[in-house]
């Protein structure tokens, strides 16, 4: 299976990205023929300092790498190291209705909250379809943010197919690879955990700046004895994702009986995240001390991106007469 995915270098990842496509990112890793990229492109909508978003590619980078995304098991690349995108992009864009853009709830969340809409925004969707048909993905692991943007990818793909075809498809239709269980991560909020809404928990926070956010996490004001929901408490479903089995029962049951304070929860969640990451903020700061080792990966990893995309591109110009 091809599979392919992409992280914006737009700020720290947090545990929704995490939960939501890294982890996914790293199963599949294994035994598929697996493409990430750091979507720089994408970023460009949003980081307006040059220096801020090469510090930041780097930095996504080397959290990937710390995670446990390998190289010699999957090709890592920079998105705006393969300009085939932006071309396949311009092609892309001459057969998308404005209306399937119109309707991206995005897009349309990003206008409401005040965010300028420049056609780098709007257009969006294209650029992404890009992206995913570039590599011919049978397979994109994403969070359910991204649902509508991959069904946009796949409208895209099968206009362009029956507009240039020939009864050949020019591109294959990828499938979104959505996990149930952490399609939608909740931030400190409730709301989607989001760099915009400026609810996240990042993944290499230090533990007091972990400590600090977890006791910021809003519950309602129910005191220790009385009995709690789990499936509506904000603060259970980010627990559930870190705690194991046993203490997970154990909490619920608590939950449900009475007995258990909100604060101690936020204390053993904070417990939690700092140990399950640990290990990679350990491996982070020895990719952060040798930079010309992100380098060669990040090379390496977009000649071989290249090449792959170049073969879609070039069945792409002549499906339709540019070459
Ligand atoms: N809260 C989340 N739950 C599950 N999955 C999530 N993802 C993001 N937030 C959650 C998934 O992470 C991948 C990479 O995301 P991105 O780089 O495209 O960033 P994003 O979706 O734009 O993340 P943010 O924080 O929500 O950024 P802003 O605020 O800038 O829009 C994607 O697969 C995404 O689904």
């Amino acid at each position: 299976m091809r599979v392919l995915s992409g992280i914006q270098p737009s700020g720290g990842l947090h545990i929704g990205n995490y939960f939501g496509a890294i982890r996914q990112y790293l199963a599949l890793q294994h035994g598929n023929d697996a493409f990430y990229f750091v979507a720089d492109y994408h970023a460009l909508t949003s980081v307006r300092d040059a220096d801020r978003l090469r510090r930041a590619v780097f930095d996504v980078l080397a959290d990937l790498l710390a995670l446990g995304l390998d190289p010699e098991e999957a090709t890592l690349f920079v998105q705006s190291d393969v300009p085939e995108t932006t071309e396949l992009a311009w092609l892309l864009s001459s057969v998308t209705p404005m209306g399937w853009l119109e309707k991206c709830v995005s897009y349309k969340d990003k206008v409401a909250q005040g965010i300028p809409a420049e056609h780098g925004l709007f257009a969006y969707p294209v650029l992404q379809a890009a992206d995913i048909l570039l590599y011919d993905a049978d397979v994109v692991p994403v969070g359910q943010d991204q649902k509508q943007h991959l069904e946009v990818t796949r409208d895209i793909a099968e206009r362009f197919n029956n507009v240039y075809g020939r009864g050949e498809p020019v591109f294959r239709l990828p499938e979104p690879y959505i996990l149930e269980t952490a399609a939608v991560v909740p931030g400190l909020d409730g709301r989607k955990m989001s760099k915009s809404y400026e609810n996240t928990i990042e993944i290499f926070d230090e533990p007091k700046a972990i400590l600090k956010k977890c006791k910021r996490i809003v519950t309602d004001s129910r005191p220790v004895e009385e009995p709690k929901d789990p499936e509506g408490d904000n603060l259970f479903q980010l627990f559930k994702l870190f705690a194991p089995a046993d203490e997970r029962t154990e909490v619920e049951r608590r939950y449900r009986a009475g007995g258990i304070g909100y604060g101690e929860v936020k204390t053993r969640l904070a417990e939690h995240i700092a140990a399950h990451f640990a290990p990679a903020r350990a491996r982070r700061a020895e990719w952060v001390a040798h930079p010309a080792r992100v380098s060669e990966v990040r090379a390496a990893g977009a000649e071989q991106a290249r090449r792959a995309a170049r073969v879609v591109l070039d069945r792409a110009r002549a499906a339709c007469g540019v070459a």
